[in-house]
């Protein structure tokens, strides 16, 4: 079951001068900075709120780091914007397979490595009204240690 809005991914030609304006105008602070190099992305998640699921929701800046990464594509046709949106979800395994089963393509057979040790797939914009969607399943947050 989808629970939240997780994210919205922006994508950025310089990440450093975007997280600043997000900074100066909004005060939203970096909550967590990777380098994702299967993705070609360089990330900060800023945190805007936490959610009844026990999760959170963030906007995520993405940079890219190589040009033919599907960001740097999705900069050089449209330019800056938003560039996906992502829901999430306890179990992305059986997400993606339920709503495979209603015809939409999914593009990865198996969730890959996604933010913060997340495991995320994405569905196809085509199928999705023009929106390229993802679905997140977060890393388990760990116990403290006693
Ligand atoms: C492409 N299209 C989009 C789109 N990207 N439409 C809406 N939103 C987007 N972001 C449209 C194009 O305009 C085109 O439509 C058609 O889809 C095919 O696109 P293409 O440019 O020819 O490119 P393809 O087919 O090679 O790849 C498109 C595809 C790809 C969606 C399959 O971008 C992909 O695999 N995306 C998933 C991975 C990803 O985006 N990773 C970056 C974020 P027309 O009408 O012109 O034919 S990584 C991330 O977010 C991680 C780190 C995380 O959250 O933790």
């Amino acid at each position: 079951m989808l629970t939240r809005i997780d994210h919205i991914g922006i994508a950025c030609f310089d990440l450093d001068r975007t997280v600043e304006f997000y900074r100066a105008t909004y005060g939203f602070e970096v909550f967590h900075s990777e380098v994702n190099e299967e993705q070609g992305v360089r990330e900060a998640m800023l945190k805007i709120n936490d959610t009844s699921d026990g999760g959170a929701s963030y906007l995520q800046l993405l940079e890219p780091t190589r040009e033919d990464s599907t960001v740097a594509k999705w900069l050089a046709k449209n330019g800056e914007g938003v560039h996906h949106i992502a829901f999430g979800t306890a179990d992305v395994d059986a997400d993606a397979a339920a709503i495979k089963d209603k015809g939409v393509r999914v593009l990865y057979e198996e969730p890959r490595r996604g933010s913060m040790g997340s495991r995320i797939t994405f569905l196809h914009p085509k199928d999705c009204h023009g929106v390229l969607t993802e679905l997140v399943t977060s890393a388990p947050v760990e116990s403290p240690e006693h």
